[in-house]
Protein backbone atom coordinates (compact mmCIF):
# COMPACT_ATOMS: atom_id res chain seq x y z
CA UNK A 1 0.00 0.00 0.00
CA UNK A 2 1.36 3.19 -0.95
CA UNK A 3 0.96 5.35 2.06
CA UNK A 4 3.43 8.00 0.88
CA UNK A 5 2.33 12.01 1.44
CA UNK A 6 -0.60 11.06 3.66
CA UNK A 7 -0.17 11.36 7.27
CA UNK A 8 -1.26 9.13 10.60
CA UNK A 9 -4.60 10.04 12.32
CA UNK A 10 -6.41 11.71 9.42
CA UNK A 11 -3.64 14.08 9.52
CA UNK A 12 -5.37 15.21 13.27
CA UNK A 13 -2.40 14.28 14.96
CA UNK A 14 -0.23 17.20 16.42
CA UNK A 15 -1.76 18.13 19.23
CA UNK A 16 -0.05 18.74 22.50
CA UNK A 17 -1.18 16.27 25.39
CA UNK A 18 -2.82 19.23 27.18
CA UNK A 19 -4.51 20.42 24.62
CA UNK A 20 -5.71 17.38 23.14
CA UNK A 21 -9.22 15.63 22.77
CA UNK A 22 -7.89 12.30 21.96
CA UNK A 23 -4.83 10.97 23.33
CA UNK A 24 -3.11 7.51 21.23
CA UNK A 25 -0.64 5.25 22.45
CA UNK A 26 0.37 1.76 21.41
CA UNK A 27 1.33 -1.00 23.47
CA UNK A 28 3.59 -3.36 21.38
CA UNK A 29 3.53 -6.53 23.87
CA UNK A 30 2.79 -10.46 22.75
CA UNK A 31 4.04 -11.99 25.83
CA UNK A 32 0.45 -13.54 27.07
CA UNK A 33 -0.22 -14.78 23.78
CA UNK A 34 -0.43 -18.34 24.02
CA UNK A 35 -1.10 -19.76 20.40
CA UNK A 36 -0.25 -17.39 17.80
CA UNK A 37 1.87 -13.99 18.49
CA UNK A 38 2.13 -11.06 16.58
CA UNK A 39 0.06 -8.91 18.09
CA UNK A 40 3.34 -6.20 19.16
CA UNK A 41 3.11 -5.62 15.64
CA UNK A 42 -0.17 -4.35 15.91
CA UNK A 43 0.72 -0.55 17.01
CA UNK A 44 2.82 0.27 14.11
CA UNK A 45 0.86 -1.45 11.37
CA UNK A 46 -2.51 0.38 12.62
CA UNK A 47 -0.76 4.10 12.47
CA UNK A 48 0.88 3.59 9.81
CA UNK A 49 -2.47 2.70 7.86
CA UNK A 50 -4.16 5.24 9.77
CA UNK A 51 -3.24 7.86 7.44
CA UNK A 52 -5.57 6.43 4.70
CA UNK A 53 -9.01 6.99 6.76
CA UNK A 54 -10.83 10.24 6.17
CA UNK A 55 -11.26 12.28 9.01
CA UNK A 56 -15.01 11.74 8.19
CA UNK A 57 -17.67 8.90 10.15
CA UNK A 58 -19.79 7.08 8.16
CA UNK A 59 -23.04 9.17 8.96
CA UNK A 60 -20.87 12.20 7.86
CA UNK A 61 -19.64 13.38 10.97
CA UNK A 62 -16.47 15.62 10.52
CA UNK A 63 -14.08 14.94 12.78
CA UNK A 64 -11.22 17.72 11.40
CA UNK A 65 -11.04 20.17 14.60
CA UNK A 66 -10.64 16.82 16.58
CA UNK A 67 -6.97 17.63 18.40
CA UNK A 68 -4.95 13.98 18.30
CA UNK A 69 -2.02 13.77 20.60
CA UNK A 70 -0.14 10.81 19.89
CA UNK A 71 2.42 9.30 22.57
CA UNK A 72 3.79 6.67 20.74
CA UNK A 73 4.53 3.20 21.78
CA UNK A 74 4.55 2.23 25.66
CA UNK A 75 7.20 -0.17 26.93
CA UNK A 76 5.88 -2.96 28.40
CA UNK A 77 8.73 -5.02 29.05
CA UNK A 78 9.08 -8.81 28.46
CA UNK A 79 6.26 -9.82 30.93
CA UNK A 80 3.15 -7.62 31.74
CA UNK A 81 3.03 -9.20 35.27
CA UNK A 82 5.88 -6.48 36.15
CA UNK A 83 5.88 -4.29 32.65
CA UNK A 84 2.30 -2.96 33.35
CA UNK A 85 3.00 -0.47 35.82
CA UNK A 86 4.94 1.51 34.13
CA UNK A 87 2.97 1.58 31.47
CA UNK A 88 -0.07 2.50 33.54
CA UNK A 89 1.69 5.50 35.38
CA UNK A 90 2.34 6.77 31.77
CA UNK A 91 -1.43 6.39 30.66
CA UNK A 92 -2.98 7.51 34.19
CA UNK A 93 -0.75 10.86 33.56
CA UNK A 94 -3.23 11.78 30.74
CA UNK A 95 -5.62 14.61 31.51
CA UNK A 96 -9.32 13.31 31.92
CA UNK A 97 -10.35 15.40 29.57
CA UNK A 98 -8.94 13.53 26.56
CA UNK A 99 -10.67 10.33 25.44
CA UNK A 100 -7.81 7.72 25.80
CA UNK A 101 -7.23 5.43 22.55
CA UNK A 102 -4.70 2.43 22.88
CA UNK A 103 -3.72 -0.05 20.67
CA UNK A 104 -2.79 -3.22 21.64
CA UNK A 105 -0.52 -5.53 21.98
CA UNK A 106 -2.42 -8.73 23.08
CA UNK A 107 -5.16 -8.80 25.25
CA UNK A 108 -3.04 -8.39 28.48
CA UNK A 109 -2.07 -5.16 27.72
CA UNK A 110 -5.62 -4.11 28.56
CA UNK A 111 -4.52 -4.98 32.45
CA UNK A 112 -2.09 -1.62 32.09
CA UNK A 113 -4.58 0.22 30.61
CA UNK A 114 -7.65 -0.18 32.82
CA UNK A 115 -5.79 0.39 36.06
CA UNK A 116 -4.71 3.87 34.25
CA UNK A 117 -8.62 4.29 33.51
CA UNK A 118 -9.41 3.38 37.10
CA UNK A 119 -7.24 6.49 38.34
CA UNK A 120 -8.54 8.83 35.68
CA UNK A 121 -12.50 8.12 36.34
CA UNK A 122 -13.03 6.41 39.54
CA UNK A 123 -16.48 3.77 39.77
CA UNK A 124 -15.23 3.01 36.06
CA UNK A 125 -17.28 0.16 34.09
CA UNK A 126 -15.56 -1.69 31.69
CA UNK A 127 -17.04 -3.06 28.68
CA UNK A 128 -14.82 -6.69 27.36
CA UNK A 129 -15.94 -6.77 23.59
CA UNK A 130 -14.82 -9.87 22.78
CA UNK A 131 -15.23 -13.66 21.96
CA UNK A 132 -13.56 -14.75 24.99
CA UNK A 133 -14.35 -13.59 28.82
CA UNK A 134 -10.80 -13.84 29.29
CA UNK A 135 -12.00 -14.63 33.12
CA UNK A 136 -9.47 -17.72 33.60
CA UNK A 137 -7.85 -17.85 37.50
CA UNK A 138 -5.05 -20.00 35.30
CA UNK A 139 -5.15 -20.86 31.29
CA UNK A 140 -2.53 -22.18 29.22
CA UNK A 141 0.09 -22.76 31.76
CA UNK A 142 0.12 -19.54 33.23
CA UNK A 143 -1.78 -16.97 35.38
CA UNK A 144 -0.68 -13.85 33.34
CA UNK A 145 -1.83 -15.45 29.61
CA UNK A 146 -4.23 -13.96 27.78
CA UNK A 147 -7.29 -16.31 29.14
CA UNK A 148 -6.49 -14.49 32.34
CA UNK A 149 -6.58 -10.74 30.69
CA UNK A 150 -9.86 -9.37 32.72
CA UNK A 151 -9.51 -11.69 35.66
CA UNK A 152 -6.04 -10.29 36.20
CA UNK A 153 -7.01 -6.22 34.92
CA UNK A 154 -9.80 -5.95 37.45
CA UNK A 155 -7.87 -7.26 40.38
CA UNK A 156 -4.58 -4.78 39.53
CA UNK A 157 -7.32 -1.79 38.86
CA UNK A 158 -9.04 -2.63 41.85
CA UNK A 159 -12.53 -3.04 40.42
CA UNK A 160 -15.07 -5.77 41.82
CA UNK A 161 -15.79 -8.21 38.58
CA UNK A 162 -19.76 -6.81 38.64
CA UNK A 163 -18.00 -3.68 37.42
CA UNK A 164 -17.45 -5.49 33.95
CA UNK A 165 -19.35 -6.54 31.28
CA UNK A 166 -18.54 -9.32 28.44
CA UNK A 167 -20.31 -8.61 24.65
CA UNK A 168 -19.84 -11.11 22.30
CA UNK A 169 -18.80 -14.48 24.08
CA UNK A 170 -18.89 -17.98 22.02
CA UNK A 171 -15.78 -19.43 23.68
CA UNK A 172 -15.71 -20.58 27.13
CA UNK A 173 -13.66 -22.40 29.62
CA UNK A 174 -16.18 -24.04 32.39
CA UNK A 175 -14.56 -21.71 34.79
CA UNK A 176 -15.29 -19.09 33.10
CA UNK A 177 -19.17 -19.73 33.27
CA UNK A 178 -19.11 -20.50 36.76
CA UNK A 179 -17.03 -17.16 37.51
CA UNK A 180 -19.49 -15.26 35.74
CA UNK A 181 -22.83 -16.53 37.34
CA UNK A 182 -21.22 -16.72 40.59
CA UNK A 183 -20.03 -13.24 40.08
CA UNK A 184 -22.99 -11.85 38.53
CA UNK A 185 -21.37 -10.09 35.80
CA UNK A 186 -23.41 -9.22 32.38
CA UNK A 187 -22.93 -11.70 29.41
CA UNK A 188 -24.39 -10.94 26.11
CA UNK A 189 -23.32 -13.55 24.11
CA UNK A 190 -22.80 -13.39 20.13
CA UNK A 191 -26.26 -14.52 19.72
CA UNK A 192 -27.92 -12.28 21.34
CA UNK A 193 -25.92 -9.50 20.12
CA UNK A 194 -25.84 -10.19 16.06
CA UNK A 195 -29.87 -11.21 16.54
CA UNK A 196 -30.13 -7.21 17.76
CA UNK A 197 -27.00 -4.85 17.94
CA UNK A 198 -28.76 -1.84 18.72
CA UNK A 199 -30.82 -4.07 21.46
CA UNK A 200 -27.96 -4.90 22.98
CA UNK A 201 -25.96 -1.61 22.89
CA UNK A 202 -28.69 -0.16 24.71
CA UNK A 203 -28.74 -2.91 27.34
CA UNK A 204 -25.09 -2.05 28.20
CA UNK A 205 -25.95 1.35 27.98
CA UNK A 206 -28.30 0.97 30.83
CA UNK A 207 -26.34 -1.36 32.45
CA UNK A 208 -23.40 1.21 32.76
CA UNK A 209 -26.23 3.91 34.53
CA UNK A 210 -24.18 6.25 34.50
CA UNK A 211 -20.98 5.31 35.01
CA UNK A 212 -17.73 6.51 32.81
CA UNK A 213 -17.20 3.60 30.47
CA UNK A 214 -14.09 2.09 29.13
CA UNK A 215 -14.60 -0.23 25.76
CA UNK A 216 -11.88 -2.96 25.52
CA UNK A 217 -12.65 -4.50 21.90
CA UNK A 218 -10.16 -7.62 21.29
CA UNK A 219 -10.88 -7.74 17.49
CA UNK A 220 -11.57 -11.56 17.84
CA UNK A 221 -15.14 -10.93 18.67
CA UNK A 222 -15.58 -10.07 15.06
CA UNK A 223 -15.91 -12.43 12.36
CA UNK A 224 -12.96 -14.13 11.41
CA UNK A 225 -13.99 -13.26 7.95
CA UNK A 226 -14.04 -9.97 9.46
CA UNK A 227 -10.92 -9.96 11.01
CA UNK A 228 -8.90 -13.65 10.59
CA UNK A 229 -5.36 -11.70 11.71
CA UNK A 230 -5.89 -12.57 15.44
CA UNK A 231 -4.39 -14.56 18.08
CA UNK A 232 -7.23 -17.21 18.35
CA UNK A 233 -9.86 -16.81 15.69
CA UNK A 234 -13.56 -18.05 16.99
CA UNK A 235 -16.07 -18.37 14.29
CA UNK A 236 -19.95 -17.19 14.51
CA UNK A 237 -18.94 -13.65 15.23
CA UNK A 238 -20.41 -10.62 14.30
CA UNK A 239 -20.08 -8.55 11.27
CA UNK A 240 -18.00 -5.30 11.13
CA UNK A 241 -21.26 -3.77 10.37
CA UNK A 242 -23.03 -5.43 13.26
CA UNK A 243 -20.09 -4.24 15.59
CA UNK A 244 -20.52 -0.40 14.59
CA UNK A 245 -24.39 -0.70 15.40
CA UNK A 246 -23.94 -2.51 18.09
CA UNK A 247 -20.98 0.64 19.73
CA UNK A 248 -23.84 3.32 18.19
CA UNK A 249 -26.43 2.59 20.08
CA UNK A 250 -24.23 2.39 23.38
CA UNK A 251 -22.47 5.22 22.61
CA UNK A 252 -25.88 6.98 22.33
CA UNK A 253 -26.92 6.21 26.10
CA UNK A 254 -23.27 5.76 28.07
CA UNK A 255 -20.86 8.39 28.78
CA UNK A 256 -17.46 6.74 27.15
CA UNK A 257 -14.20 7.41 28.34
CA UNK A 258 -11.46 5.07 26.31
CA UNK A 259 -11.33 2.50 23.78
CA UNK A 260 -8.42 -0.03 23.42
CA UNK A 261 -8.35 -2.61 20.79
CA UNK A 262 -6.21 -5.43 21.06
CA UNK A 263 -5.07 -8.94 19.10
CA UNK A 264 -4.45 -7.71 15.97
CA UNK A 265 -1.67 -9.69 14.49
CA UNK A 266 -0.50 -8.09 11.25
CA UNK A 267 1.94 -10.97 10.95
CA UNK A 268 -1.18 -14.00 10.81
CA UNK A 269 -3.89 -11.13 8.71
CA UNK A 270 -4.97 -11.24 5.26
CA UNK A 271 -4.36 -8.08 3.60
CA UNK A 272 -4.54 -5.87 6.70
CA UNK A 273 -8.54 -6.40 6.76
CA UNK A 274 -7.87 -6.85 10.61
CA UNK A 275 -5.90 -3.48 11.07
CA UNK A 276 -8.61 -1.93 8.96
CA UNK A 277 -11.29 -2.77 10.70
CA UNK A 278 -9.82 -1.66 13.98
CA UNK A 279 -9.57 1.60 12.20
CA UNK A 280 -12.71 1.38 11.36
CA UNK A 281 -14.03 0.90 15.24
CA UNK A 282 -11.88 3.47 16.24
CA UNK A 283 -12.60 5.99 14.17
CA UNK A 284 -16.62 5.42 14.77
CA UNK A 285 -15.95 5.18 18.15
CA UNK A 286 -14.20 8.61 18.16
CA UNK A 287 -16.96 10.15 16.18
CA UNK A 288 -19.85 9.06 18.66
CA UNK A 289 -17.95 9.47 21.48
CA UNK A 290 -16.32 13.31 20.73
CA UNK A 291 -17.65 16.45 21.72
CA UNK A 292 -16.77 19.53 19.74
CA UNK A 293 -16.32 22.29 21.43
CA UNK A 294 -18.03 24.78 20.49
MN1 LIG B 1 -9.50 -11.25 24.68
Amino acid sequence: MDLSGLLPWAGLAGASLEGADVVVAGIPYDGSATYRKGAAEAPGRIRALSAVVPPVTEDGRQLLGMAVHDLGDLDAGPEIETGWRNVADRLAAVPPGALLTVMGGDHCSTIAVLSAQVRRFPGLRVLWVDAHPDLCNFSRGGAWTCGCALRRALEVAGLPPQAAAVAGGRDYDPEELDFIREQGLLLISAAELAADPPGAGRRVAEWTAGHPLHVSFDIDFLDPAAAPGTEIPSPGGPSTRQALDFLAALAGGSRLVGLDVTEVAPPVDQNDISSLAALKVIFEFWGRAWKPRT
